[in-house]
């Protein structure tokens, strides 16, 4: 049967194409992980575990979705960069963040075992996201060093609050007693009350996590002569370095390369 009585309807889809030229960031976060991390009894201020999953979840997109071409991960959060480039969907906002946001929750849920084999999962976890164009690299490593200083602020916070909550203190008087206190005073606090050198915590708590595709050289064999025959393989790499400085991106020239 001709349908053209109702094709109509499509006329009211709009074009939701992401400008041409510009790299786009998808940033899905946690959805009530205040509330799904206390009731997974996630461990304060950090949960290794937690986050090992949510980096698996970014390792598993960069293999699955080839125009990613970085992703950065703090707390119940992660951004992926695509490439400038990239025609994934035609660019197509909905279908960009819908992909994105559905794999990732899916990976999610089927890796929550491995990371957490004695707790159930109780209740669905969900992730909100938003996709936003920026047209210059320079812009995407200023978004990613805002994340990054959020990790740094908000870690050392908690790293301090639960220190305090976990000395005795209310956790109102532990609010009260960081109320107005700048970084130095932070750590002096940690280092004064508890010997803790916040310098020397996890990188992972400290930095974040970076996903990114890294050209490493392996040998695949030995010629005749007995020489090792090498050539380059890409890996999905994780890592927790200083992504606002220079050193990172020089050394990695080619993930935010403009063509
Ligand atoms: N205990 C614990 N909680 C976490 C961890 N990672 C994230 N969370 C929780 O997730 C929240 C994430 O913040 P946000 O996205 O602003 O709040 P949401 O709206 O509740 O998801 C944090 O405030 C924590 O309560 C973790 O490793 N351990
Ligand atoms: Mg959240």
């Amino acid at each position: 049967m001709a349908n053209s009585k109702y094709e109509y309807v499509k006329k009211f889809e709009v074009d939701d194409k992401l400008p041409p030229h510009n790299w786009i960031v998808l940033r899905i976060d946690g959805c009530h992980f205040h509330r799904f991390s206390a009731d997974h009894m996630f461990e304060k201020p950090n949960d290794e575990n937690a986050l090992n999953l949510m980096n698996i979840c970014a390792v598993t997109m960069l293999e699955h979705f080839p125009d990613i071409v970085f992703a950065y991960g703090v707390s119940d959060e992660y951004s992926f960069i695509l490439k400038e480039t990239t025609e994934f969907y035609q660019r197509r906002a909905s279908k960009i963040l819908s992909l994105g946001v559905s794999y990732f929750t899916s990976v999610y849920v089927m890796k929550w075992k491995d990371f957490f084999p004695h707790k159930e999962l109780r209740e669905p976890p969900s992730f909100d996201g938003r996709v936003i164009c920026y047209p210059r690299a320079k812009i995407v490593r200023d978004y990613l060093a805002w994340r990054q200083v959020d990790c740094h602020i908000n870690n050392q916070y908690n790293t301090c609050f639960w220190m305090l909550v976990k000395s005795g203190k209310t956790e109102r008087e532990a609010q009260e007693s960081l109320k107005g206190t700048l970084a130095k005073d932070k750590n002096e606090l940690l280092f004064q009350q508890f010997s803790v050198n916040y310098d020397k915590l996890p990188a992972m708590f400290r930095k974040g996590s970076c996903v990114y595709v890294d050209k490493v050289e392996e040998t695949v064999k030995l010629d005749d002569s007995g020489n090792p025959v090498k050539r380059l393989r890409k890996k999905v790499t994780v890592g927790h370095f200083d992504i606002i400085g220079p050193k990172f991106w020089n050394e990695h020239p080619y993930i935010l390369e403009e063509e």
